[in-house]
């Protein structure tokens, strides 16, 4: 492998040791790990080296953490999800470890460069986006604060499906990240449990990972579940002779964890991924009880020890399980179950999008699981009895309440269960916080006025600005100190810089080396050629109308226009990325169109050094770290009251974007903090749409008063976009003018209105990079150590638990809990 042309670090005594050590400690891998001599060692097996090395450092924390939470019988938060959308784990431990620059010397020592091995690490993707990420932010976070906690998950063998983009059009393939081994894990194939589901029993076996925290010793536990069967092979088939019918038994049981299934995908699939929440949900409770029975405790005393938090409806099934092992396997009487159980959950909502509310046909959860379905009836029963005596009279209420939605197809509605199963239900900004209370369960919300609350999201400021921006780090330790890492609201220092056109001037040189490292990779995977100084304007996230990346796409088409029609306007690059659910073809109908658009516009040389438009292939966590430290304008454009929060938009404010956006999510409350002159606002607010559509909306008056829309249109149905082909992009044309069901037309004008002022503003250099500096200083609030903090006191009661390094904690005399 090359070696790293970066200049060389000048590393302190105790660096410079832990360097030579790493170096050692990669030495000895490759000999007794991968069982290579340097000769015949692979780039992966370097990787694998390095890997291994540092998680031997890590190993300490690790053990010490789990001891000591043992030991002293802490409080513990369990996280429950369905994905974890984690990223690469080398460079972040590298750099909660403080460790970072001495593996740059150890490599280059050894003649490799650092950042080709951490280019080499597969990214588990067990998530769809900003759930999945919220979720691994959230484990760093709670490691960073010391908090005693365990996520659990599904250890999916397939991650999120790779996109390509071929002719335009997306394609998907598999994403076999476990191939060549995973050095991150640790099977526990002690802890293993049975789940049965449709009669049929799988086991659920134990992968765990570490968490590292950042600057202190806590490693805790992500442990994710992997189907087996129960019995490798099923021996009277095999002794009857039916050898293949006892293997093909074993892969139907571990199907189970096979696959993570792309979101907004309806219909298919229905019961394997039913089948995969009862099946880690039902593990990881039991393995809460395996844990509470170690430590001496009584079942009674369940929420004594554990928070349990939902996150979303995937897991909502928890709430009978739990009732299910209290009662069945444990022998503990139905109101003291219920007493536990609504004492140890709380649910986080995490969308108002009908669709994605989660519903369970009654015969399809009968037949796979009767006897949650039983609980579920009696738990439903019991609530009603409640409301009825509460509000005598009021059937309707009660048919709006209720687990179970009544009709020609009965079905079991997990929002509702997860909200009477919870002490606390949050939603993941203000604005979606309110609309969970008024629209979503505005009855439960009158019932249980104090269960309803807010908790704000974050992201990690260690991966997504420590990690990601090396530039901007650099210059921000210089100039406010290191502690941002640890407490982001430090980020204020930055203001008083501000007013200093030196300071301002180095701010735009980091954020310019950003921008090269960007485009570098652009002209390396698509061989396009974008200009580093143009206006980087960037929309990455999941292709969904509601996010609207075909309001975007409009106005690129018309700004093409005007350029054509010889308008002087200044130079920009459009980037997009994002993956479309494969069963969703107007997304991706809407990646086909931004593909055709970028065609055209690259081609033509009318458009030469001033637009260029770019859809990155594959959007990832790993290709995120490269994109968000490289944004000047952030696209956070769905419609009002659509985007429960958003977290790219804090990333890419965190680097220094302005925003262009709604007043929808967390865009609110960014642009409250940034100061309203420092955001580019447009688009009606959720309340006006409300009036809109109460009056009956339709496009079309829109359009007729638009004849600049209604030329980009035209262009586009013209075939322009598509070679010649006028019919393609008929379905997404036809939608626009006819229902427009995101109100993309009540909102172009007015978005073009806001991008205008986005040119002029560009134009005054010093002005924008105040801008972007202010964005950065005044964002310290959307750190996940903030929102994780608000869950431990106000939700979970979970207190921090600092580890001694390399000290194990003796045991407490017992009783503390
Ligand atoms: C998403 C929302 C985002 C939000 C993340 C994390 C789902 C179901 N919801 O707006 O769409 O930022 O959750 O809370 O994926």
């Amino acid at each position: 492998m090359a070696s790293s042309n970066a200049p060389p670090i000048d590393l302190s005594g105790p660096q410079l040791r832990d360097a030579r050590a790493l170096a050692e400690s990669m030495h000895r891998h490759l000999f007794y790990s991968q069982a290579k001599s340097p000769s015949l060692a692979s780039p992966h097996d370097h990787y694998c080296c390095l890997a291994l090395a540092v998680r031997d450092l890590l190993l300490q924390n690790w053990v010490d953490t789990a001891e000591a939470y043992t030991k002293q019988h802490v409080r513990t938060a369990t996280y429950l999800s369905a994905e974890y959308l984690l990223g690469p784990h080398l460079e972040n431990n590298l750099v909660n470890l403080g460790m970072r620059q001495a593996a740059e010397v150890a490599c280059a020592e050894l003649g490799l460069s650092l950042e080709d091995l951490i280019a080499l690490e597969p990214e588990p993707g067990l998530g769809n986006g900003g759930l999945g990420r919220l979720a691994a932010c959230f484990q760093e976070s709670m490691a960073s604060l010391e908090l005693p906690a365990i996520g659990y998950g599904i250890r999916y063998e397939f991650g999120i499906f790779r996109q390509q983009i071929q002719n335009g059009h997306q394609v998907e393939s598999t994403d076999p990240w476990l191939a060549q081994g995973n050095p991150w894990e640790v099977m526990r194939p002690e802890w293993a449990y049975p789940v049965t589901i449709g009669g049929h029993t799988v086991l659920g076996v134990a992968y765990d990972t570490p968490i590292l925290g950042y600057g202190v010793h806590t490693a805790n536990t992500l442990r994710l579940w992997s189907a087996q069967a129960p019995e490798s092979f099923d021996f009277a088939s095999f002794n009857a002779g039916h050898y293949t019918q006892a293997v093909l038994q074993k892969i139907h049981s571990e199907t189970l964890s096979k696959v993570l299934y792309p979101n907004d995908e309806t219909g298919q699939g229905k019961q394997l991924r039913l089948s995969q929440q009862i099946f880690f949900v039902s593990c990881s409770l039991q393995d809460m009880f395996r844990i509470l029975k170690g430590q001496g405790m009584a079942v009674t005393q369940f929420h004594e020890k554990f928070a349990v938090q939902l996150n979303d409806t995937h897991p909502a099934i928890a709430v009978a399980e739990l009732m299910r092992l209290l009662i069945d396997d444990h022998g503990v009487d139905w109101d003291t179950a219920w007493s536990i159980t609504t004492s140890s959950i709380s649910y986080t909502n995490h969308t108002l999008l009908p669709e994605a509310l989660e519903t369970w046909g009654l015969d399809l959860f009968a037949h796979l699981l009767p006897r949650h379905l039983e609980i579920i009836y009696e738990i439903n029963a019991r609530f009603l009895r409640m409301v009825r005596i509460r509000y005598p009279g009021q059937p309707a209420l009660l048919e709006r309440l209720s687990l179970i939605e009544e009709g020609p197809y009965r079905k079991l509605r997990m929002a509702n269960l997860a909200v009477v199963g919870s002490h606390h239900v949050n939603g993941v900004a203000e604005l979606h916080s309110t609309l969970v209370r008024q629209q979503l369960f505005p009855e439960f919300a009158e019932l249980w006025p104090d269960k309803f609350t807010n908790v704000t999201n974050g992201v990690t400021p260690r991966r997504w600005i420590a990690v990601a921006n090396p530039f901007l780090s650099a210059l921000m330790d210089e100039a406010i100190g290191t502690g941002w890492r640890r407490d982001l609201g430090e980020l204020k220092g930055l203001e008083p810089h501000a007013g200093d056109p030196a300071f301002l001037e180095r701010w735009r040189t980091v954020r310019d080396q950003s921008k090269q490292r960007l485009a570098n990779a652009i002209h390396q995977d698509l061989g396009v050629l974008v200009d580093p100084s143009s206006l980087f304007d960037v929309q990455v996230k999941r292709i969904h109308e509601y996010k609207r990346q075909h309001l975007a796409a409009l106005q690129i088409v018309e700004r093409y226009l005007r350029i054509r029609n010889g308008e002087d306007l200044p130079p920009r690059t459009f980037i997009f990325g994002g993956k479309a659910a494969p069963g969703y073809a107007m997304a991706k109908l809407i990646i086909r169109l931004i593909s055709g658009i970028a065609e055209i516009v690259n081609m033509d040389p009318a458009m030469d050094g001033r637009m260029r438009v770019v859809f990155l292939p594959n959007f990832s966590v790993s290709l995120g770290q490269k994109v968000y430290p490289a944004v000047d304008l952030s696209e956070q454009i769905s419609t009002a009251g659509l985007e429960a929060s958003g977290t790219g938009n804090m990333k890419m404010a965190l680097n220094g974007a302005v925003t262009i956006g709604t007043l929808d999510g967390a865009n609110i409350e960014i642009r409250d903090l940034v100061g309203h002159d420092n955001f580019f606002l447009f688009g009606h607010t959720a309340e006006q749409l409300e009036v809109i559509n109460r009056g009956g909306y339709h496009p079309m008056p829109w359009l007729q008063n638009d004849p600049i829309a209604r030329e980009a249109i035209d262009l586009i149905g013209s075939g322009h976009f598509s070679e010649g082909d006028r019919d393609l992009f008929d379905p997404l044309l036809a939608n626009l003018c006819s229902s427009d069901p995101f109100r993309v037309m009540a909102d172009l004008g007015d978005y073009r209105r806001a991008q205008n002022s986005v040119d002029d503003a560009w134009l005054d250099t010093t002005s924008w990079n105040r801008m972007s500096l202010l964005n950065t200083a005044r964002c310290g609030f959307f750190s996940s150590d903030r929102s994780i903090h608000e869950y431990a006191e106000r939700i979970w009661k979970v207190k921090p638990v600092p580890i001694d390094a390399g000290n194990l904690i003796p045991s407490t005399p017992s009783g503390a809990s």
